[in-house]
């Protein structure tokens, strides 16, 4: 038996996830790689201080020839894309780079890993990062992996796109591709546009009397919301079944955006949050996704996977370390 070091490769290893998911298999003792963009990314000093032991290379998902090269530099045991244009509001601004990048960039990867494998093209396991928004108007309450697929945003069609090709790779050349069906993940590291994030550095702003409004968008729309950290372990497990296949990772709970205010503001000692909270067009999508709720009975079984964190638990973490970090200057 071969003792060499498990070794993986990442996209997006500059996003919240990619962060997360390096640390777990740094941890794990595999040896991580990375694929960084851009000439200077302004967030590679960020992966070079909190996991200073991925090595990193250069590529871009758009740039197929970028991925062989970190593919055949890196020789993965596993793939993990996670790079995307992840945010939906920007989608429908950006509709093409969007597809170039969230849906065209699966492919890519798709193919260069099916291009480093050679002639067993099982050898180098392969995760896609799908999302819970392909659900979108949800036909289904709650969404499991049968459910149909009705994205509502160009990167939900993108993610669409990502999804089947995973699955095509997997039926068609027998690759070992699965794809994760993620619902909503936070922490202190999601990115201050999303809405948890949003909120949760308001909410310290505003109890350390830095900030006096919070500018929203619908807040009747509902998540199933559970902690990034939680969801890279079943990225993980799912490498390391028999098999390729598709999970669905959710917590089974559902909250509104209301309800995420209230859990925050409350957490500060604001019992009343209306005369802090304005509603802005602005901020309203052209077509909403209402209610997400997820049914993660197979990943529960199969993988012997469950979160850990509940909604409470990560909606003060959140405003914690806002609070915490707002204090330091940061
Ligand atoms: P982030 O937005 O935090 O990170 C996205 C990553 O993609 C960044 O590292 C970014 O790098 C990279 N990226 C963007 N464009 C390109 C490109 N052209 N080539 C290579 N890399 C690129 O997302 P998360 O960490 O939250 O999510 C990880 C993945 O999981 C994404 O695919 C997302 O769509 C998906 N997902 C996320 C969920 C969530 O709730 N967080 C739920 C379900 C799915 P850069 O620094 O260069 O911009
Ligand atoms: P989402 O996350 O679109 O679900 O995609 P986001 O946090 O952006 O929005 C969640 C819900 O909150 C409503 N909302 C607002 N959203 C933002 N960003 N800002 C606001 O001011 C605001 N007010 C209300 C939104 O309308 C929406 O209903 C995330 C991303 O990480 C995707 O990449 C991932 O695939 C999915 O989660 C699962």
């Amino acid at each position: 038996m071969s003792t060499a070091r498990p070794t993986a490769l990442i996209t997006g290893i500059t996003g919240q996830d990619g962060l997360y998911l390096a640390e777990m298999l740094l941890a794990k003792g595999y040896e991580v790689h990375g694929v960084i963009r851009g000439q200077n990314n302004p967030r590679r000093a960020l992966v070079e201080t909190l996991v200073p032991d991925v090595r990193l290379h250069n590529g871009d998902l758009t740039d197929l020839s970028s991925l062989m090269r970190a593919l055949r530099d890196s020789q993965p045991d596993e793939v993990y894309n996670l790079g995307a244009v992840s945010f939906v509001a920007y989608s429908w601004e950006n509709a093409f780079i969007t597809s170039d990048v969230t849906a065209i960039g699966v492919l890519n990867m798709l193919e260069a890993v099916r291009l480093q494998a050679g002639d067993d093209p099982s050898a180098v396991r392969f995760y896609q990062a799908s999302s819970s928004e392909m659900f979108g108007k949800a036909q289904q309450v709650p969404q499991n992996e049968q459910t149909l697929l009705w994205p509502r945003s160009p990167y939900g069609v993108s993610k669409v796109y990502g999804h089947h090709m995973t699955i095509n790779y997997r039926e068609s050349y027998g690759m070992h591709a699965s794809s994760g069906i993620l619902f909503n993940h936070e922490s202190p590291r999601r990115g201050e546009e999303f809405v948890t994030r949003k909120v949760s550095k308001a909410v310290a702003a505003i109890k350390l009397g830095q900030q006096h409004e919070l500018v929203m968008g619908n807040l009747d729309a509902r998540r199933d919301w559970g902690f990034a950290g939680d969801y890279v372990e079943a990225m993980w497990l799912m490498l390391q079944q028999p098999e390729g296949g598709d999970y669905v990772i959710s917590t089974g709970e559902t909250h509104s955006i209301e309800e995420l205010l209230d859990v925050a503001f409350n957490h500060v000692g604001i019992t009343d949050w209306s005369r802090y909270v304005r509603q802005d067009p602005s901020f309203m999508r052209p077509a909403e996704v209402d209610l997400l709720i997820g049914d993660s009975t197979k990943a529960r079984e199969v993988l012997g996977w469950k979160p850990k964190i509940t909604f409470e638990e990560l909606v003060t973490m959140m405003v914690d370390a806002d609070l915490a970090a707002l204090k330091a200057g940061w």
